[in-house]
């Protein structure tokens, strides 16, 4: 079937990443093809520090990657601590089609990339060593909200170009007979301990996708999503008869009431979109933007509405 009904992805750099989904389905790739290839996009990205290659490392000095991929028909792959390979998210699709299993994870993970191929590279680039080398001195594990804003904990990382620091990316793409797909990927939490896994790469935590219902993926610090399968509330919520949007909002409030004040200054995001192509967006603090491409290609970036 030629062409997106729709795609949406987190942040304002997911409009790039959306543009390459839309042109893929456009070619006349597969969902799952068109949420890999834009994916792709903020992983290949060096000025992104969350996402793939140059993300920011784990606090031993490793750039370790979650990524998940999944259609609504369950296929379903992931890997998690990844290292050593770009596209985390094409390991994701690899481990779906090539393995008995839904999920790998560090050491196995990474000789089942490089088994299966993938170029062997060092993700940490020098300007990511430097702001690891920076961030040593004081060792403080302090996730600062909407790093896409360019600031964690009092540092301020603006890369040379000018761009600034950004975020997880997660993708939700329908086409235009209401089938859907996802996908997430992310270098996780800068500085996180060794062997850290977040939301990203667990499903019903980063992403959910159900055929007839809906989908959700998720942003933020991983640990307050991963505690409520966040994503796969939102889609419980959809398929009890809310909107995206409320169905988004309904979570974000449950996450602030179990956690209280475990909660005042993380940021937490999700992002829905049913089949007929709603979508909806919310999070905890004000700063979260999602882009929304039509049918048409064109795109949009918009501020999702917040708790605070
Ligand atoms: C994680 N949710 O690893 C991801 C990272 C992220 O803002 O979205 N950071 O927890």
């Amino acid at each position: 079937r030629a062409g997106a009904a729709l795609i949406v992805s987190t942040w304002d750099f997911g409009a790039a990443a959306n543009d390459v989904a839309f042109a893929t389905m456009k070619a006349g790739g597969t969902l799952l093809d068109a949420v890999e290839a834009g994916a792709k996009v903020p992983e290949a990205d060096p000025n992104n520090h969350s996402v793939g290659y140059s993300g920011y490392p784990d606090r031993d000095g490793h750039v370790t990657l979650d990524a998940v991929i999944m259609d609504d028909a369950g296929a379903v792959g992931a890997v998690a601590a990844l290292e050593n390979t770009t596209h985390a998210i094409s390991v994701a699709r690899r481990v779906m089609e090539k393995t008995p299993h839904t999920l790998l994870v560090g050491e196995g993970a990474t000789r089942f990339a490089r088994d299966q191929g993938f170029p062997q590279e060092n993700l940490l680039t020098p300007e990511a060593e430097q702001a690891w080398r920076a961030w040593l001195k004081t060792a403080q594990y302090q996730p600062v909200a909407n790093s896409e804003t360019g600031t964690y904990g009092t540092q301020r990382h603006v890369t040379p170009g000018g761009a600034l620091d950004h975020d997880t990316i997660g993708l939700l793409a329908r086409d235009m007979g209401g089938r859907m797909a996802g996908a997430c990927t992310t270098s996780g939490m800068a500085f996180k301990m060794r062997g850290r896994v977040g939301d990203s790469p667990q499903v019903g935590a980063g992403l959910y996708v159900e055929r007839g219902v809906g989908g959700a993926t998720s942003t933020g610090v991983g640990e307050e999503v991963t505690r409520v399968s966040g994503s796969a509330r939102v889609v419980a919520s959809l398929r009890a008869g809310l909107s995206p949007q409320r169905a988004c909002e309904e979570v974000v409030r449950h996450i602030a009431r179990l956690r209280g004040d475990a909660i005042k200054g993380v940021q937490v995001g999700f992002l829905a979109l049913d089949p007929r192509g709603n979508v909806g967006a919310f999070c905890l603090l004000p700063g979260f933007t999602y882009a929304v491409t039509d049918a048409a290609g064109r795109t949009v970036v918009h501020k999702a509405p917040s708790l605070f």
